[in-house]
This record gives C-alpha cells, sequence and structure tokens, in this order.
C-alpha cells in the first residue's frame, strides 16, 4: 500500500529507538513539571517519587493520575508549566461544572499541533496539493484552529469554513476543488443531505479523503458517509487537555487509529483499579505529554474507552493504534459536537429560582442534527401564576444554558412530580440517537 508520512522519521520509527526517545523526553519533562508545576511537585512526593528515579517509559506507571477534577481545582491557569508571557494561545472545552477546562500552547507547542495536524492529514496521503475544507468548528474549540494550522504546515491550501452555511460549503467545495474535508461525522451526513437537496452529487466533485471526528461514530456512519459524499472517511481522535486534534489518527489501511506517541504516550487502564492493561484488552485510556511546553500532562485519565494494539500496519507505521473509541466511563455527552456534562445542566437550574432539583435531559437525533430537550419541575405556584411568569422563566433557563454550553436547548417546564423518580440512581439522561 503506497504510504505518504509527514513525518516518516517519526511516524515509522525502530520500537526500540521510539521507546528511548520517550524515555528520555519523559524524564525532562518530568524535571521540567517537578520544578515548575507546583501541583505536580505535590503529586509527586506525595506518592514518594523523586524526579530522577523516572529513568525509562517503564517508571511511567508509578507516577499518579491527572484528572477532569484536577483542571476545575487548578482554574484556570494552574496546571501551566510557563510564564503566562510564553503562552500565546489558549482553548477550552466543558468542565464538569460551570467553569471551562482551559488549556494554554507555547509558541512551540503551536509548532507541535500544527505538525501532528499535519500527520493527521498524512494519513489519508494528504500533501501540499490538497485543498483542505475545514468544517471543525473555530473559536475556543480546538477543532477548527488544529486542524487549520496542520493544513497550512502540510503546504496544503486551507479553506476556513468553520460549522454551518452548509449550502456555501457546498458551493465552494465544488467551485475550489475541495479534495480533503475535516468535519464532525454527523456535520458530513448533514452535507450530504443537504447536497441530495440541492440536487449536487458530492461524488462527482474532487472530495477523496474525510477526517472525522470529535465524536463518536460507528461502521455503519462510515458506510452512510463514503457513500454519500464518495470519499475514504478517517476517524481522527484527539482532545483539548493534552492538544485538540492530531493526537491519533487511522490510516488507509482502516484498522485503527495511529497514536502520536512520539508526543502523546498513551496507556489503557482498567478504570476501577488503575492497573495498566496489556495490549487488546479494553478499559480507559490515559494520556501522558512528553514534549508540551505550556501545559504538560502526566497520566491524564481521558475517560475513553478503547484498546491499543502494536501489531504491525500496512501502511507501515510502526506508532501504536488505538480502536475506534467505544464509549465513556463517565456521564459525558457530546450534542452537536459540543461536549455536554449533566452536572452543567444541573448547576445551571439549581441557580436559578422557580426550579426544583428534577429534571430530565432526552436527546435524539432528528433530520440528522442532535437535539436536546430539558424538562424541569418548577414551583407549584408559578403553574397558578400569570403565563408570562412561565414564559420568563423558560427563555432564562434557555439563556443561561446556551451562555454555558452554546447549545440551545428546548426547555419544557413541566408540574412538580411529573419527572419519574428513582428508587436508587436518578436517571437524568435519555439519549434516543442511534449512531
Ligand atoms: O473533540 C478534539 C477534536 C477535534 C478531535 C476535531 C477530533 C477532531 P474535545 O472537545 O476536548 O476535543 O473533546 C474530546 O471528544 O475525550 C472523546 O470523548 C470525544 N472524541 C474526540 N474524537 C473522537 C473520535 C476534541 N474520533 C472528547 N471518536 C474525547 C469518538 C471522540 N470520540
Amino acid at each position: 500500500m503506497k504510504t505518504r508520512c509527514f513525518e516518516k522519521k517519526y511516524e515509522m520509527m525502530g520500537r526500540d529507538e521510539l521507546s528511548a526517545l520517550q524515555g528520555e523526553r519523559l524524564r525532562s519533562m518530568v524535571a521540567r513539571v517537578y520544578q515548575r508545576v507546583p501541583f505536580y511537585r505535590r503529586k509527586l512526593d506525595e506518592a514518594g517519587i523523586r524526579p530522577e528515579e523516572v529513568r525509562s517509559i517503564d517508571d511511567l506507571v508509578r507516577l499518579p493520575f491527572t484528572t477532569k477534577i484536577d483542571f476545575r481545582d487548578q482554574y484556570p491557569f494552574g496546571l501551566f508549566a510557563v510564564d503566562m508571557k510564553k503562552v500565546v494561545r489558549v482553548h477550552a472545552s466543558s468542565g464538569t461544572t460551570g467553569k471551562p477546562t482551559v488549556v494554554g500552547y507555547t509558541r512551540k507547542d503551536i509548532e507541535l499541533w500544527s505538525r501532528t495536524c499535519a500527520r493527521t492529514l498524512g494519513c489519508g496521503n494528504g500533501t501540499a496539493r490538497d485543498v483542505v475544507q475545514n468544517a471543525y468548528g473555530y473559536g475556543l474549540f480546538t477543532g477548527g484552529l488544529g486542524m487549520h494550522y496542520g493544513g497550512e504546515r502540510l503546504g496544503a491550501t486551507v479553506i476556513p469554513m468553520s460549522g454551518g452555511n452548509t449550502k456555501r460549503q457546498i458551493l465552494l467545495m465544488q467551485d475550489f476543488g475541495t479534495t480533503l474535508l475535516c468535519s464532525t461525522p454527523s456535520y458530513a451526513l448533514e452535507i450530504a443531505e443537504v447536497a441530495a437537496e440541492m440536487g449536487v452529487d458530492l461524488r462527482k466533485t474532487k472530495l477523496r479523503v474525510g477526517f472525522f471526528g470529535a465524536e463518536p461514530w460507528s461502521d455503519n456512519m462510515r458506510k452512510a458517509i463514503e457513500e454519500r459524499l464518495g470519499v475514504t472517511a478517517l476517524d481522527i481522535y484527539g482532545f483539548s487537555e493534552v492538544i485538540g486534534p492530531g493526537v491519533a489518527s487511522e490510516c488507509l489501511a482502516h484498522c485503527g487509529l495511529h497514536v502520536f506517541e512520539d508526543h502523546f504516550y498513551p496507556e489503557v487502564i482498567d478504570p476501577q483499579t488503575g492497573r495498566s492493561l496489556p495490549d487488546g484488552q479494553p478499559g480507559e485510556l490515559v494520556f501522558t505529554c512528553l514534549t508540551k511546553e505550556a501545559l504538560p500532562l502526566i497520566r491524564y485519565r481521558t475517560r475513553d474507552l478503547t484498546r491499543l494494539t502494536h501489531e504491525p500496519c500496512a501502511c507501515g507505521r510502526t506508532l501504536v493504534r488505538m480502536q475506534r473509541v467505544t464509549g465513556r466511563t463517565d456521564d459525558m455527552l457530546i450534542i452537536r459536537g459540543v461536549n455536554v456534562f449533566p452536572s452543567q445542566i444541573e448547576s445551571v437550574l439549581l441557580e436559578i429560582e422557580g426550579t426544583q432539583p428534577h429534571y430530565l435531559i432526552l436527546v435524539e437525533r432528528r433530520d440528522r442534527l442532535d437535539e436536546i430537550e430539558i424538562q424541569v419541575e418548577v414551583d407549584e405556584k408559578l403553574f397558578s401564576d400569570e403565563i408570562r411568569k412561565l414564559e420568563d422563566l423558560r427563555n432564562r433557563i434557555g439563556y443561561e444554558i446556551y451562555s454555558i454550553l452554546g447549545l440551545t436547548a428546548k426547555i419544557t417546564l413541566v408540574e412538580p412530580r411529573t419527572i419519574e423518580r428513582s428508587q436508587g440512581k436518578a436517571k437524568r439522561v435519555i439519549d434516543k440517537r442511534v449512531i
């Protein structure tokens, strides 16, 4: 199989050489965070580990984990390992409650990120001759700017579309000769449907490969996307805490996602015991950033479930592969590409006078788009009041939810004791989507 790598030296490095490189990078990273991040110094001290005891990559399993709670506790910049004057960019994703999870990049981190996103495009044999239509959202979300810089770093021509404006996407796709599409898989299907309504056959355009990620999807969706858009659909994975997109990417051999492990070292652990699991066993994915300057993380627990394999791949890359993410260990939902924790919705509701702490979140996929409805019980007396008061409350909740999540939710106010009570753990979410 014909493989074009953006950084062959690293993507096809011998395993022994790669391990040695990882060990060296781990050593220097641990020494750096010990010196510069009080949070890590405390954690390593508590675990009784001196930085100089970390000699090879095998020592990683002795180090403590980092979690999303640590981001919340160190909000906003407490985990940064450099002075703010070296930080040239911040991004953010959803935290578990009102505060976002904030991540930072130095100039060198941006260069690293550009390269790993260029590698991602390289996994679909992308080159400087390609035209990349980037339909990931630009802004605090990492998808847009990450893939944008990756495209430019590759030397390709980037069309910075962001999400939405679907008819325009289709028009430019034809007129500019787009060859590579970057979007969430659900948005790719939306593009296909709108194109069909417009009478445009996307299979006749120059579109060649799509880089789809940021949300869970399935082989059925892959088939539908490939048929309707006439592309090879690749699964790409990443998350903001470690960098954004550009952590792992499927190649044209379609047998798992190559993890760019010379920078982001993956482990799979048993989520209950924290014990590292061998190849092939499913568990929680954990990442260590070996080279990042602004935010180097030690053993960050992603909560994503998958398996790893070191079996050789037909493309020739030697990098470890992760299988498609099959679920999460927590209750995070991804709605229209936005990460949503039910606890975020709860904290909004609890702050609004007139609501009761009984609510239900309903998620559906209608006309290819995710829809979210929040049913919430309100005080008895509001129902005997004027309708206008209920209307005001509904608008207020909708507004607050939008300002925290950036999502428009349908808000339904219901009378007290309408929502079913549970005997044990309350069921707060009904997700009816079939992906
Ligand atoms: O979604 C980064 C990204 C942008 C990845 C564009 C790929 C493409 P976050 O907003 O921090 O970052 O969300 C990260 O999304 O922990 C997974 O649960 C989920 N996720 C990301 N990629 C995939 C994928 C970006 N390919 C969270 N399959 C992660 C399944 C994915 N889930």
